[in-house]
């Protein structure tokens, strides 16, 4: 089965959570993008929601196909938020961030009374770190973050490459008008310790361990969907 299919499975399960009423959260990144396109359809034929995207890129694909957008100014508070993730380990603590959306999609989940993570199957691994971990900075100091984080996860015994991500020659800006610093530490035993210590660092705007956020993932593999929950 190819890997569309696979991402369009895990959102046709997550669609059986969503109830009429309901006040979503709305991922970004190709699975979450095909979570919108089922969505579209219950919203077509008269289930009544209202999303708050945390993209802007989701959000241009809600209004295209005519999912009702609100804001969380208008609704600070959430039943439920569906996003892809790029790595989710079994207590499902994940890595987001892939995408460049971390900061509006950790927010959007913290406000969301639960979170699903919908994802093909490899994404599940044993421990994090595979996947470079991005970590959203502010463009002021950025050298001098870059030299905190390093310095930080050496005392955590994490080492390697800490990158700026870029689109072609120019630096990647995400929707809050920040950076992202993609840091490939490999495996993280600690996932707390990480990521205490990387809010403690002051150029740090947020990072892309998401722990204790979702409560179940939909994980589509070639013999059926898998639904994990902590
Ligand atoms: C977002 O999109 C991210 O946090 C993650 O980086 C990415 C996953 O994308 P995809 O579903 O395209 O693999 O959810």
């Amino acid at each position: 089965m190819d890997a569309k299919s696979l991402k369009i499975k895990a959102a046709a399960e997550a669609l059986t959570y969503v109830k009429d009423g309901m006040r979503l959260g709305i991922g970004t990144g190709s699975t979450a993008e095909e979570f919108v396109r089922l969505l579209a359809d219950k919203v077509a034929s008269g289930m009544n929601v209202i999303g708050v995207p945390t993209s802007e890129r989701t959000a241009a694909l809600c209004r295209e196909l005519g999912v009702k957008l609100s804001t969380l100014e208008e609704t600070p508070q959430l039943d439920l938020t569906i996003d892809g993730a790029d790595e989710v380990d079994p207590d499902l603590t994940l890595i987001k961030g892939g995408g460049g959306a971390l900061l509006r999609e950790k927010i959007v989940a913290a406000a969301s009374s639960e979170m699903i993570v919908i994802a093909d199957e490899s994404k599940l691994v044993n421990m994090l770190g595979a996947f470079p971990l991005p970590i959203e900075v502010n463009r002021f100091g950025l050298a001098a973050t870059k030299f905190a984080i390093e310095q930080a996860a050496g005392k955590l015994g994490l080492a390697g490459p800490v990158t700026l991500r870029m689109t072609g020659d120019e630096a990647f800006v995400t929707d809050g008008g920040h950076l992202i610093l993609d840091a490939s530490f490999g495996r993280i035993p600690d996932t707390r310790a990480l990521s205490n210590a990387l809010h403690a660092i002051p150029g740090v705007v947020e990072h892309g361990l998401f722990l204790g956020l979702a409560r179940v993932a939909i994980l589509a593999g070639a013999d059926g969907v898998r639904t994990l929950r902590s």
